[in-house]
């Protein structure tokens, strides 16, 4: 059998120079994941797969791809689906980023329901439903990703009998109060959508919960632990907490140019303690909140400053979308706002870097801070504070995370704050910078086994196993 996974993005990012076509391995966080798990499992084949085939947007608009492009993709096992301008507008920056993206997140005020935005997202979905059927045959496994697909597995069950689908929700799945504020169609096809699968997944089993509170109250269908009985179908549903490459950040450390940066950032920095946080810009990050907290912890306790600064590091993520435009403006002027009223000549409060940073750059970044500062509104699991307790293999650092992270149910050693508490962060910063070094080894070493424990690789096998075994109960089902 062939294995599909099916995403927005493709794990590819396509640039167009001097007239030619370069495409790039990106290091955004499902093709690593997937990246990493491919390699383990020989392409696929460890688990009896002859093919793999990724199916998704290479991020050109439709209007500049070409056939070109599409035959290169191709022959790299990724099956294109063209988005146009207005799709990327209506379905990508509409309904995906100002619907479900804020709803699932519970910012209900960020939450735009536009009916525009609907009819764009069934529309191309319908469009990865074709191309997906173009190359599937009976008895395939496909392997759905996140919110922008959740119409996917019920378009596939009418193009192609007798797949094997496994949906998985990268994002928190909200409590049905929130849910009801969509428009009570939109919720259907979603939650028909998604359970039309043989296997629904989330990061823990908070969201779980949500969604069988969700489909019992909306669709009146028998919940019961782990299982919706759709007429006669029985839909699998379970939590499976995704993970990272652990020996990979475990041996940054031993790399040398890991460990030059480290060494030219720890020069440069000489003396001083390092708090650092890296995000996408998001307002599901909790940046505003974090900086505040800072300057709270500056002013009540001036003992630090000249000791501790904080490297805030804010990577561009859907530029152009106003709200995320004026954060962006919002961040800036805060950062300069303290910078002017508690900086020195010869100190900073906060180093402020806007742009994605190199990987060496960013492991070194993990290897030398004293303290990381992960304290999202609301995330589902969050991979950053998973990598940074892998790096420290001089078990060293501390950990402050928030509750609202999926991260949180597994990293409970982490000094876990409440983010909208910015009296408990100022405390948290403060216990954390003041940690004998044996309390940090101990709480490091704890998480790390669990992270050891619970990679990437096995979450994707876990996930692919446990959808083979769901589709193989629905056909014993059907077949009785
Ligand atoms: C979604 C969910 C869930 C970031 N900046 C740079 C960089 N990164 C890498 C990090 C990490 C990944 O990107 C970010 O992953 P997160 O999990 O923290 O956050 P989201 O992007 O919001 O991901 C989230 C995840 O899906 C997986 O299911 O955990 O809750 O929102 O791997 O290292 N890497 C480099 N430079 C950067 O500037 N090299």
């Amino acid at each position: 059998m062939r294995l599909f996974i099916v995403s927005n993005r493709l794990p590819v990012t396509v640039v167009r120079r001097d007239g030619g076509v370069e495409i790039r391995e990106s290091v955004g966080g499902l093709a690593t994941a997937m990246k990493s798990f491919l390699e383990a499992t020989d392409g696929g084949r460890g688990l009896g797969f002859r093919e793999v085939v990724w199916v998704g947007w290479s991020g050109l608009r439709a209007e500049v791809e070409g056939e070109e492009v599409r035959a290169r993709l191709r022959e790299r096992g990724l099956l294109p689906v063209p988005l146009s301008e207005e799709d990327v507008s209506l379905f990508y920056e509409g309904f995906c980023n100002s619907t479900l993206w804020p709803l699932f997140h519970s910012f209900t005020v960020y939450t735009v329901f536009e009916r525009r935005f609907w009819e764009a997202y069934v529309r191309v979905q319908q469009r990865f439903a074709e191309a997906v059927a173009s190359m599937a045959e009976p008895g395939d496994l496909v392997w759905v990703h996140d919110y922008h697909l959740m119409l996917l597995p019920a378009m596939l069950r009418e193009a192609v009998p007798d797949l094997a689908v496994g949906f998985f929700l990268h994002i928190p799945f909200p409590p049905p109060e929130i849910l009801q504020l969509m428009p009570p169609q939109w919720r259907t096809s979603i939650l028909e959508g998604v359970l039309a699968s043989d296997l629904v997944g989330f990061h823990i089993h908070e969201y779980v919960n949500n969604f069988l509170r969700s489909v019992a109250k909306f669709l009146g269908y028998r919940v019961e632990v782990g299982v919706v009985h759709v007429g006669r179908r029985r839909v699998r549903v379970g939590a499976f907490p995704i993970g990272i490459n652990f020996e990979m950040f475990h041996n940054s450390a031993l790399s040398p140019d890991v460990q030059t940066a480290a060494e030219e950032l720890r020069q440069r920095l000489r003396g001083l303690k390092i708090v650092f946080s890296i995000d996408r810009l998001d307002y599901t990050k909790g940046v505003i909140n974090r900086v505040r907290a800072w300057e709270r912890f500056l002013r009540e306790h001036p003992e630090w400053r000249r000791r501790a600064t904080f490297v805030l590091v804010v990577v561009p993520s859907r530029t152009g979308v106003p709200q995320y435009d004026a954060m962006k403006r919002e961040i800036e002027r805060e950062v300069g706002r303290i910078n002017g009223e508690l900086g020195e000549v010869d100190w900073v409060p906060i180093i402020y870097i806007s742009r994605f940073i190199p990987t060496p750059t960013l492991h070194a970044l993990y290897n030398v801070a004293d303290v990381a500062l992960i304290t999202p509104l609301r995330d589902g699991m969050n991979l950053v504070s998973k990598e940074y307790v892998a790096s420290r293999r001089d078990c060293r650092g501390v950990l402050i995370l928030s509750e609202t992270a999926g991260a949180a149910h597994e990293l409970v050693e982490a000094l876990i704050v409440n983010p909208n508490d910015e009296s408990a962060m100022v405390e948290a910063i403060a216990r954390a910078l003041s940690m004998e070094p044996e309390e940090q080894c101990r709480r490091l070493r704890a998480m790390q086994e669990r992270i050891r424990q619970n990679d990437v690789v096995k979450w994707a096998v876990d996930f692919i196993k446990a959808t083979v075994e769901a589709y193989g109960e629905a056909r014993e089902a059907a077949a009785s």
